[in-house]
């Protein structure tokens, strides 16, 4: 993708204007640590600042598209049929800890299809992008899933359920089938990074539960484009806007289903 499509180049604008402030944001947030009071409403007040930057950086390129975002919610447009799904710090528990691992992600949706994905983590300067039937890249170079078979050979990444949130015991047996079966799990906090790192290949899989539609729907396009398979954990299902989400390489993301339900292959249960 030599040359950046219109569109795309509206998101990286729009993503490098928002994350100039965020960056600065996410500095102060290490002073904060020494009070902690008052982390989270800082950090509150950045997630909203991130946002309502894009939205309008966003509405300037392309007035009439909708928009669907984490603190402002819906945003009806003129063009009923386009609509951006924005998450303006997806991480924000590791944001809040000083962790810099989060991203901005921003996704675009034509007549309910993704057409367009930008993830970008400011702290690492790391941009992932994809537009629908042309690919994805990682700063300017294309992406592709990994090609490991051997589930044995594979790092997944997951996230984990924790207080207030999510079904604990539900999650366990699928954690303890993973674990047996894989070279490991890494539960990193950012859904969007987890799927952009999955279409890099840097993870083979990820599987999460009860996210919403600004978590994964940049991330989904990412691994379709770099040539994963995206579905619920069943298998089957739209991961966009579903319970759950299983994001792999082509040739694993079967295997993976049947690990997490519960559907033992012969070859497992021979072991
Ligand atoms: P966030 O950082 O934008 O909140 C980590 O497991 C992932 O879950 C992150 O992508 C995080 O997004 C998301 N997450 C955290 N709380 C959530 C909630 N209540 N509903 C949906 N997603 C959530
Ligand atoms: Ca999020």
């Amino acid at each position: 993708m030599a040359v950046r499509s219109a569109i795309l180049n509206v998101m990286v604008g729009a993503a490098e204007k928002a994350s100039r402030t965020m960056k600065r944001d996410f500095g102060e947030v290490e002073n904060l640590q020494v009070s902690r009071k008052g982390t989270n409403d800082f950090v509150t007040i950045a997630d909203t600042r991130t946002e309502k930057t894009l939205q309008y950086e966003l509405a300037k390129a392309r007035p009439a598209f909708g928009f669907i975002m984490e603190e402002s919610g819906v945003i009806e447009g003129e063009d009923p049929n386009r609509t951006w799904i924005i998450d303006p710090i997806d991480g924000t528990t590791n944001f809040i800890h000083g962790i810099p691992h989060f991203a901005i992600s921003i996704a675009l949706q034509e007549h309910g299809e993704l057409v367009a994905a930008l993830v970008y983590a400011p702290v690492f300067d790391e941009m992932f992008l994809a537009e629908k039937g042309q690919g994805a890249t990682y700063n300017n170079r294309r992406l592709r899933v990994s090609s490991r078979t051997e589930l044995s050979d594979c790092v997944l990444a997951t996230g984990i359920p924790h207080l207030g949130r999510g079904d604990h015991e539900a999650y366990l047996p699928q954690l303890t089938s993973v674990m047996e079966a894989t070279a490991g799990v890494r539960r990193f906090g950012s859904a969007a990074l987890d799927l952009a790192y999955v279409a890099a290949g840097r993870f083979d899989g990820f599987w999460e539960t009860g996210l919403q539609s600004w978590d994964v729907a940049a991330g989904i396009l990412l691994v379709r484009e770099a040539g994963g398979f995206v579905t619920e954990i069943n298998g089957k299902g739209e991961a966009l806007g579903g319970e759950s989400i299983l994001a792999a390489n082509p040739r694993l993301h079967q295997p993976l289903s049947n690990l997490l339900t519960g559907k033992k292959t012969e070859r497992l249960r021979a072991r």
